[in-house]
């Protein structure tokens, strides 16, 4: 017990001292539950992800916009791959987190049970839900569990890019004929709550923050991330002539940032327990695709057993040669 207690604490002020935690480290179980739950959710986010984009690929307006889609889509499937991988080194498997996400027991990115319904979505995705992204995984590079801070650098990278070809798709159709910068707009109407849910329930109402907070896993509150992305972004939608969908938004001097309206949390709870718009439609697409890539898992462990079988063997014929 005393020498628990005393592990905890070198851990503690190890995270203090601003140290990476690294996979073979002593680490309390609830710091390896909470990666293990946050960076796996984060992976799904990323697959899931994939879903509603993808959707727009056959049906983007022109080969350039088709090749970035295209591009992003690709980038986000790497992303969940990297950090399945640093999931994976806190001793879970690929195939339980995958588990864990078909039987609804993890959780993804609210955001993502939400339809794609116009060209203009795929602009308001990039800048709104990459911009949100960002702002959340910039704070994220400085965690304090190594392989996931390490993940986070190329992937705010990848980020930035998907970020602006939001906005560029977004300033196109705003500039463009009334009906495209009516598309924007819808877009924009649609998407910006639900992006501002992506960053979590508000502090006091978050379970996870005060003990991620503690840990280094978090480096800010959900709040405040939220209020970085508001700040941010309100300047960009009055650059390109579009209106935040919130009559009660309005620059606060006193505080230097800017007010907001109240958000519709029974519809993100509702959303996150399985109930929104797409939820049952994304979870069978990945079912779907599980299933359907399953001879492609067993073709790799098939040449993986006999390749190891073949270097198995190989040392016993040089020395006989
Ligand atoms: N959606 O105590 P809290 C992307 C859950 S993908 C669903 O504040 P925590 C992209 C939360 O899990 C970006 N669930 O939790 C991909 C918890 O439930 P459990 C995805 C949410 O973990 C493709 C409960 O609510 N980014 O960039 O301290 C195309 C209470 O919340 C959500 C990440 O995953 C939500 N929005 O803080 C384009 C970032 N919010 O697990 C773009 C990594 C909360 O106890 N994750 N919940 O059953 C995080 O930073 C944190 O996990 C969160 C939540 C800030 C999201």
């Amino acid at each position: 017990m005393g020498e628990t207690h005393s592990l905890e604490d070198r851990f503690q002020a190890f995270v203090e001292a601003e140290n990476k935690v690294e996979p073979k480290h002593w680490m309390p179980d609830g710091y390896r539950k909470t990666l293990v739950r946050q960076i796996s959710q984060h992976a799904h986010s990323e697959i899931v992800g994939m879903l509603p984009e993808a959707n727009w690929i056959t049906r983007a307006p022109s080969l350039r916009a088709k090749l970035i889609l295209l591009a992003k889509v690709q980038d986000e499937a790497g992303h969940g791959l990297y950090l399945y991988s640093a999931a994976e080194t806190l001793g879970t498997s690929r195939d339980q987190m995958i588990d864990d996400l078909h039987s609804g027991k993890a959780k993804y990115s609210s955001i993502f049970n939400y339809p794609t319904l116009t060209w203009a979505d795929m602009g308001a995705i990039g800048w709104l839900v990459d911009g949100a992204a960002i702002a959340n995984q910039v704070m994220l590079c400085r965690t304090s569990y190594g392989p996931y801070s390490r993940a986070m650098v190329r992937i705010c990278k990848e980020e930035s890019f998907h970020q602006r070809q939001g906005f560029e798709i977004m300033m196109h159709l705003a500039k463009g004929t009334p009906e495209q910068k009516a598309m924007a707009q819808d877009a924009l109407n649609r998407w910006w709550w639900p992006s501002i849910m992506m960053f979590g329930p508000s502090d006091d109402q978050s379970p996870n923050s005060a003990q991620s907070m503690k840990w280094r896993i978090k480096r800010k509150s959900n709040d405040e991330l939220r209020q970085e992305f508001i700040d941010k972004t309100v300047p960009q939608a009055e650059f390109i002539g579009l209106t935040i969908p919130d009559p009660d938004l309005r620059w606060n001097e006193e505080t230097g940032h800017y007010d907001f309206g109240t958000i519709n949390w029974t519809e993100f709870f509702d959303v996150i327990a399985g109930n929104g718009p797409c939820n049952a439609e994304r979870l069978a697409a990945r079912q779907k695709a599980h299933d359907e890539g399953a001879w492609v898992r067993e073709a790799a462990a098939a040449y993986a057993a006999k390749q190891a079988s073949r270097s198995a063997r190989r040392p016993a014929q040089t020395h006989a040669a």
